[in-house]
């Protein structure tokens, strides 16, 4: 009884003396007075042996408790020493709880654009990009649209240069991808040439819930002998199937372009009202997604290709649409207003 009144103090006053310590010179001091071969708990257990034998296991069981207080304690008291010392140092405190690291993701267009260039480029189609700062010669010459063709004025366009002595301009924000395709069948010339080009297109136009003066496009070029229509056809269903599903039926009908003979516009069925009509479609049960041709003759003449031997088709995507009816939005300029609360949904 009386070793169990004494262990219980040597616990309290070796507690607060512990309680006061701040270096770790002092723990160990600490450690080797109370804890070590030479300290009072040890020189009770190891006279346990001349204890009567029932006084042996209470007084031995109660040492061993103090014993393993008392180490706790000192892994704990470490620890805050620790702690301390290192807030001192360097002024951080490791206690707090850690910020959160904010990772970012693709923006929803982005995503668009590669999920397009994805399933094309598994049909074998080569993902290509090119300037934003065009030359007039490729954006509209070399595509049948001269100087003076009303097609440029449903191309509003941003001139980069000023105008020269006959008061022309050349150079210019692209209106369209259609000039690197150009570029390319001048450069390489020898089909086969299957190419898609995503990018970023700019028009001088008032902006609303469907226009911004920039917005992007992909355009998809293939060029080969014996290239037809029905090629056209089974690549961009294919295409719709891919990106739509399967149950979506695809409708084609007669367009203008002027880089293209024939043009045609694809729609697919109305996802909302299953091709009976609504709002989204405008009572049609169609919704468009692209426009697309047999490249004009004159185009293929135009950079070095033989329209007689060759043959080939074009198509183009305006991308935001693809996301504005996969999602149900109705305005485009959600995509560029920088709120991340609309962008964190995707
Ligand atoms: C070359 C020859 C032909 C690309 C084509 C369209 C039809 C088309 C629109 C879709 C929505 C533009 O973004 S949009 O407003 N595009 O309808 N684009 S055929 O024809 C080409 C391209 C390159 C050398």
């Amino acid at each position: 009884m009386t070793e169990n009144v004494s262990i219980e103090n040597l616990k309290q006053k070796a507690l607060a003396e512990l309680a006061a310590l701040m270096t770790e010179e002092a723990l160990e001091a600490w450690r080797v007075a109370y804890l070590g071969k030479k300290s009072d708990l040890n020189t009770i257990l190891r006279g346990l042996a001349n204890l009567p034998v029932e006084e042996r296991k209470s007084v031995g069981a109660g040492a061993n408790v103090v014993r393993e207080e008392l180490e706790t304690a000192l892994k704990t008291r470490e620890h805050a020493i620790n702690e301390e010392s290192l807030k001192a140092v360097s002024g951080i405190d490791i206690s707090l709880p850690g910020r959160p690291w904010l990772s970012g993701k693709l923006h929803p267009v982005t995503r668009i654009v590669n999920e397009i260039s994805d399933i094309f480029s598994s049909l074998g189609f080569s993902v290509i990009e090119g300037p934003e700062v065009e030359l007039d010669r490729y954006n509209f010459d070399a595509l049948n649209i001269p100087k003076e063709h009303p097609a440029r004025d449903t191309m509003q366009t941003f001139w980069v240069d000023q105008a020269d002595a006959s008061g022309d301009r050349h150079i210019l924000l692209r209106t369209h991808t259609s000039p690197m395709q150009v570029r390319f069948m001048e450069k390489y010339k020898e089909p086969p040439i299957r190419i898609v080009v995503p990018g970023r297109v700019f028009r001088y136009e008032a902006t609303d819930a469907s226009h911004m003066p920039m917005f992007h496009q992909i355009e998809g070029l293939m060029v080969d002998r014996n290239v037809s229509l029905a090629d056209l056809k089974g690549t961009l269903f294919e295409f719709a199937r891919r990106f739509f599903g399967p149950d979506r039926r695809v409708r084609f009908r007669c367009d203008f372009f002027p880089f293209v003979e024939p043009g045609v516009e694809m729609a697919i069925e109305c996802a909302v009202c299953k091709g009976a009509g609504c709002r989204l479609c405008g009572d049609t049960g169609w919704l468009e997604i692209l426009g697309a041709g047999m490249v004009h003759p004159k185009v293929l003449e135009g950079v070095g290709i033989d329209p007689q031997t060759y043959t080939g088709f074009a198509f183009g995507i305006g991308v935001e649409r693809l996301p504005m009816l996969r999602y149900g939005i109705d305005d485009i300029r959600l995509f560029y207003a920088n709120d991340l609360r609309f962008l964190r949904q995707f």
